[in-house]
């Protein structure tokens, strides 16, 4: 008898679980939509989401949260189908978080808990872990009497672990609060190092005067796909949440010098833990020094408003709100109805490249919004800061006399105040459009 092996790893079975109380904000509230991102999310984090359950109340209760009959209803399906593990769509308060994980007698996490999972399984550059870990001790902190004995049993991260146990191992967990604050702090002195190489590498960008324009959006929107269109980058894209943690960053240049630097950066999603957007500040900071921001929309997405809103909110929390910004509906291939159009907006299918001539010319335009096209008059031993022209500059044409060197040529506002000593009299020859 042949017997074949099939290595197929355990999906933790798990109910989502939803609140609607009058009394939270808007944006803390369950609804259809965030209840299928939730099972989307579970799924992400290698569970099987067999049964969603939603309640509204006027506010939540203060023992159980979802009110003693809605509880007693859970435990009963939870019995029936073999459920490991509860996650709720809302944040929930420690204390009420302990008693749904006596109750229940299962595995519970909210949003957060989960989210911060994924992100730890997902992390791979040494500063991506740095901020998860970072994310993970702030989120558990408070959450550390009692509820998590039997939840962080074994040790730190790899995938097969089950969910919302990766991160921070038992070891570190059982012992005392001063050890998790001492971590907390070392975990932040690391990213002040990461911070401060970062923007060692930025002076060294500013230097070479090349824009930058970065990429946003909600997560599965298609940044990383328009960036490996758009400049050929191998960035893996697939139809997960939260496929991209770190921030990279590719050249995309046309023949005639001009160009920018682009970057990928991590999705967002409505109701990002706290600590999170506090833990990647370091990676999204790339943000806050872009000259450009696209941010691309999902346009498929039956949720689209609401995550256009999740994404600007949370551009203008990390401090970014006033950048020039091009929405990039993107996924039009796959959309039938009518195409948005406005001055910032731009159509495009990252996948099949569709759009892309009018995405870049969008692109350039506002990028050369300040810049300065003349006529200069170079010292004939100028010839470095030719050379510097050549690599930096959009050079039209170079005429030698014998007392100068002519040199027609659009540059960028940060390296103008190097050449604007040279530019040639005003009732001198024209720099001709080519
Ligand atoms: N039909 C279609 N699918 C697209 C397009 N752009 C991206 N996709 C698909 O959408 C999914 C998500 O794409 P990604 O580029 O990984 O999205 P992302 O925004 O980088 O996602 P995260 O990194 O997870 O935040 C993938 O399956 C892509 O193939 C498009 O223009 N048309
Ligand atoms: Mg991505």
């Amino acid at each position: 008898m042949i017997t074949i092996h099939i290595n197929e790893r355990h999906k933790e079975r798990a109910v989502a679980v939803g609140l609607s109380a009058a009394s939270m904000s808007e944006a803390e509230r369950s609804d259809e939509q965030s209840m299928d991102e939730l099972a989307a999310l579970i799924e992400t984090a290698g569970g099987e989401c067999i049964a969603t359950v939603m309640q509204n109340r006027q506010s939540p209760d203060p023992k159980s949260f979802i009110g003693e009959g809605k509880l007693a209803e859970l435990k009963q399906l939870i019995k029936a189908n073999d459920i490991e593990l509860a996650v709720f769509d809302n944040e929930l308060p420690p204390s009420q978080m302990r008693v749904l994980t006596e109750e229940l007698g299962i595995k519970v996490l909210d949003r957060s808990g989960l989210i911060l999972d994924i992100f730890a399984q997902r992390a791979k550059t040494s500063e991506g872990k740095l901020q998860v870990e970072l994310a993970q001790y702030e989120y558990l902190l408070p959450r550390l009497t009692g509820m998590w004995k039997h939840l962080v049993r074994q040790t730190a991260s790899g995938g097969a672990s089950p969910i919302g146990t990766r991160g921070p191992g038992e070891t570190q967990l059982e012992s005392d609060r001063r050890h998790i604050r001492r971590r907390i702090s070392s975990l932040k002195e690391d990213l002040a190092h990461v911070r401060s190489v970062r923007s060692v590498q930025r002076r060294i960008r500013e230097r070479n005067s090349m824009p930058v324009v970065a990429i946003v959006g909600y997560t599965n929107a298609g940044k990383s796909t328009l960036l490996n269109t758009l400049t050929g980058a191998q960035i893996p894209a697939r139809d997960r949440l939260f496929e991209t943690l770190d921030t990279t960053t590719r050249k995309y240049k046309t023949d005639d010098n001009r160009g920018f630097l682009l970057s990928d950066t991590v999705g967002f999603i409505r109701k990002l833990p706290t600590h999170l957007v506090a833990a990647f500040k370091a990676t999204l900071e790339e943000l806050t020094y872009a000259d450009l921001l696209l941010h691309v929309v999902d346009i498929t997405s039956e949720d689209m408003q609401t995550q256009i809103a999740v994404v600007e909110d949370l551009i203008n929390k990390l401090g970014a709100g006033t950048k020039p910004c091009l929405l990039v509906y993107n996924k039009c291939d796959r959309y039938m109805g009518l195409l948005p159009h406005g001055e910032n907006i731009v159509c495009v299918s990252a996948k099949t490249g569709e759009g892309m001539p009018e995405l870049l010319d969008k692109i350039f335009a506002i990028l050369s919004e300040n810049d300065h096209r003349a006529v200069l008059h170079l010292p004939l031993n100028q010839g470095a800061l030719l050379d510097l022209l050549r690599r930096e500059a959009a050079v039209h044409s170079v005429t030698y006399t014998e007392e100068y060197i002519e040199v027609c040529v659009t540059v960028r506002a940060e390296l103008w105040s190097r050449v604007r000593g040279y530019v040639a009299d005003k009732n001198g020859v024209r720099c001709d459009e080519r």
